[in-house]
């Protein structure tokens, strides 16, 4: 069997990974040439643990290559990025443009399979564009909506144990795809159709947004409260049908903070939870913000000079080096902006270089500062030892007992 996977990005190029190493024959596809360049010599464009061996090895025993265009396959999977619009509408151009670069190479009994997460109805518009082009292969070929579920991080462990929910556009097509994944998948394979399959992927991360819009909002709360939140949370976590997650700075990354509003903007007067989710972890932010900038001001009162102020992690979150959506960049770009003549030293030990910021190292950074914002709880800050004669605005628990 060959399967073409259109989109070689942190999802799409793992999964073509893990699909070659078991038997599968991969032609990946993707529009950036240098991509394409990096994935035949068996170099991973993104950092994810144990990726780069399993690369090199598939490359080196022929099962996966690359290429700038599809070619005639069995099996053809979207697996491209679906970013919203300036008004919070999801966009769907890049699905759209995948699907139809497929389109002219499909034939009878193959698998069209989307992958990125999509507004519900995609996968059937997307077979009314390939009926409407290839009226000859209608109710012939299968086409299904699966979506990826892995946590970066953790690609190589997820993308096989995790269970996966797999939606046909009818009963057939739901079967073909089941057989596809059943090549390398060993969690289980749940099956629906595609309407609710695409529901699903963003019901999971807009649960998760809105369980972390309560915990910030907690945290808020306890502020005003003189509560210690994360002291708060612990207790209220031993009732054993209680688990709250943990506050931060506000909820960043490519998915959790984007794919709510996939369901807000097509529901806008059903969704009033996620809805006001997305507000608080957006508002979050502002917070924390107001939160330095205050100590700023307060700073100089007391002291009579300008503080040195450390703004600890840009990441999105723990320990990655991926600041796409993050709220820490979004707060040091805002403390920066406005900090009253304060010196501001910005801090990010995954990352060498940033095009923005001039970085400072972490201990150096809080040995002079005399105001310190945690932001990402990377490790390295966890061995910093407390030290009381800073004013430390902890918002991701680094210090939490
Ligand atoms: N965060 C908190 N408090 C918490 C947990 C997370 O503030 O207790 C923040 C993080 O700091 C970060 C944001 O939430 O800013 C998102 O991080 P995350 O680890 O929750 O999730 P992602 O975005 O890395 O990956 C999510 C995962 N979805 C769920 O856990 C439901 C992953 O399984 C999905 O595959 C991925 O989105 C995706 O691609 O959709």
């Amino acid at each position: 069997m060959k399967a073409c996977f259109i989109g070689l990005g942190y999802i799409g190029l793992p999964t073509a990974i893990i699909a070659a190493k078991h038997g599968v024959d991969i032609l990946g596809v993707d529009i950036n040439p240098q991509i394409v360049e990096m994935t035949n010599a068996g170099q991973l464009h993104f950092i994810e643990p144990g990726m780069e061996d399993m690369l090199k090895e598939v490359v080196k025993n022929g099962k996966l290559r690359a290429a700038t265009k599809p070619e005639v396959c069995d099996a053809y999977f979207v697996v491209v990025p679906t970013p919203f619009k300036g008004n919070h509408e999801p966009d769907v151009s890049y699905v759209e443009a995948a699907t139809r670069s497929a389109l002219p190479l499909l034939k009878e009994g193959d698998l069209f399979v989307i992958e990125s997460t999509s507004p519900v109805g995609t996968t059937e518009a997307m077979a009314a564009i390939i009926y409407a082009e290839r009226p000859e292969l209608k109710g012939k070929l299968h086409i299904a909506y699966c979506p990826e579920r892995v946590l970066p991080g953790n690609v190589i462990y997820e993308l096989v144990h995790n269970d996966r929910v797999i939606g046909g556009i009818d009963e057939a097509s739901t079967d073909k795809a089941m057989e596809f994944y059943a090549h390398f998948v060993t969690g289980k394979l749940h099956r629906t159709n595609s309407r609710t399959a695409e529901m699903c992927k963003l019901t999971e991360n807009s649960s998760r947004d809105v369980q972390i819009a309560f915990a910030n909002e907690l945290s808020m709360i306890c502020d005003k409260a003189g509560i210690n939140v994360w002291h708060l949370i612990e207790l209220a976590n031993k009732h054993p049908r209680v688990n709250i997650l943990q506050p931060g700075c506000g909820v960043g990354g490519h998915c959790i903070a984007v794919d709510p509003y996939f369901i807000t903007a097509a529901f806008p007067e059903q969704a009033k939870i996620i809805a006001a989710a997305r507000s608080i972890n957006n508002y979050k932010a502002d917070w924390c913000v107001e939160k330095v900038k205050n100590a700023i001001l307060k700073f100089e009162l007391d002291h009579g000079r300008k503080p040195v102020v450390a703004m600890m992690g840009l990441a999105f979150k723990p320990n990655i080096d991926d600041l796409r959506e993050s709220p820490a960049v979004k707060i040091a770009e805002e403390v920066v902006a406005d900090c009253h003549g304060a010196a501001v030293l910005v801090v990010e030990p995954n990352v060498a270089e940033h095009k923005e910021f001039k970085l400072t190292d972490y201990s150096e950074a809080y040995k002079q500062a005399d105001i310190v914002a945690m932001l990402t709880a990377h490790n390295q800050f966890k061995t910093l030892p407390y030290d009381e004669s800073k004013d430390i605005l902890d918002f991701c628990g680094i210090y939490k007992k």
